[in-house]
């Protein structure tokens, strides 16, 4: 009886050990990914750091330049992940229409 409860106490702190290293690597990925956008090319104006998607992004159809400090970010043309989209990698686009998107269009964009 003792040992029964003793095993089964183990096995629920192997399913907690397993869930807490779950949210913690996802976390962790989450928390990794960071991009600048900013009104203006060559990374001038207004500029928002963002760690976390953006459905309705405060410069809308304003950015003209991006850094992707880390991770893959999707660029659509119309809030809530709308409309055509453009992915960028880790790297500096002094302008958008250096990646292919065009200027002062984007609207939303999210880690992918
Ligand atoms: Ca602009």
């Amino acid at each position: 009886m003792g040992k029964e409860i003793f095993g089964t106490l183990r096995k629920i702190l192997y399913v907690l050990l397993l869930a807490f290293s779950v949210i913690s690597a996802t976390a962790g990925t989450v928390s990794a990914a960071e991009v600048i956008v900013y009104g203006l090319i060559n990374f001038g104006g207004e500029n928002l750091d963002a760690t976390y998607d953006q459905p309705s992004v405060g410069l809308n159809d304003k950015i003209s330049s991006i850094k992707v400090m880390s991770g893959t970010w999707r660029f659509y043309e119309y809030p809530n992940y709308g409309g055509r989209y453009w992915d960028l990698g880790p790297g500096e686009y002094s302008s958008v229409g250096s990646a292919g998107i065009p200027d002062n269009l984007i609207s939303s964009f999210k880690q992918i």
